[in-house]
């Protein structure tokens, strides 16, 4: 079985730095970087990265997209039979990339990290922040209904797919609702989804690039679009 990872980057020059000694613990034929138009010194430390790591490989948009479009460009471009998307600031512990890959069993296609469940927790994340992913729980399961029975969180993007499926799911959202948005859609499918519980820490290097008014309002968008699918779809 190959693994591939997929980095989405913007403006991540710093948290590139710190994450370099890391990689060597990323146990994957592959890693794909998604450098999504960052202006500052992310796409030189990613070549530098490339040069010394023949796993690495990179993807780069032109202008910013998204984290989203991100995630799309690199999981199209990954070969590996699973995918682990994870973020670059190291948010959640990459030594729980092997829990998720193991959570793929029987026909298991997704298996998403969560702090909400089972001895998962969040370490020093701003309480607005919890409180919206919170919300957004609720929300995505009173759309889904019964298919989302069991799944505590839609807004984490620190999973691991199997990369069929992956190489051919489709969403439209382009920025962080594109996490709901994989998500909502898989479960509207019937894909079985595992959850594995992680802890989701306060970032250390860089700034996060969420924006909680855009994201939401892009949230609604997507539950929106997921009501009809489920109702008509
Ligand atoms: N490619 C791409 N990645 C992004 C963008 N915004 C955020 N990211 C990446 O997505 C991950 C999570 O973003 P972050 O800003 O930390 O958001 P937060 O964790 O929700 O606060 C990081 O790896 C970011 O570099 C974007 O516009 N494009
Ligand atoms: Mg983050």
């Amino acid at each position: 079985m190959t693994v591939s990872f997929v980095i989405p980057c913007y403006q991540e020059e710093d948290a590139l730095a710190a994450l370099r000694p890391y990689l060597a613990q990323i146990d994957a034929q592959e890693i794909v970087f998604v450098d999504d138009g960052s202006t500052d010194r992310t796409a030189a430390a990613l070549a530098d990265i490339a040069e010394h790591d023949a796993r690495v490989r990179i993807e780069t948009h032109e202008r910013n997209r998204g984290v989203g479009a991100a995630q799309r460009t690199g999981m199209r471009a990954a070969t590996g039979d699973v995918i682990v998307v994870y973020d670059a600031d190291r948010t959640y512990p990459l030594e729980d990339a092997a829990k998720l890959i193991a959570a793929l069993e029987g026909d298991v296609a997704i298996a998403t990290a969560t702090p909400f469940a089972g001895g998962g927790g969040l370490e020093d994340v701003p309480a607005g922040r919890s409180f919206l992913s919170k919300a957004a729980v609720w929300c995505y399961r009173r759309v889904l209904g019964r298919r989302a029975r069991g799944i505590s969180v839609f807004t984490c993007a620190f999973r691991a797919y199997r990369g069929e499926l992956a190489r051919t799911l489709e969403w439209r959202s382009d920025g962080f609702p594109a996490a709901g948005e994989i998500l909502g859609r898989a479960l509207l499918a019937g894909v079985r989804v595992a959850e594995v519980p992680s802890t989701l820490r306060r970032r250390t290097e860089g700034q996060s690039k969420m924006r909680v008014v855009r994201t939401s309002l892009g949230h609604l968008g997507v539950l929106w679009r997921l009501l009809i699918a489920r109702l008509f779809g």
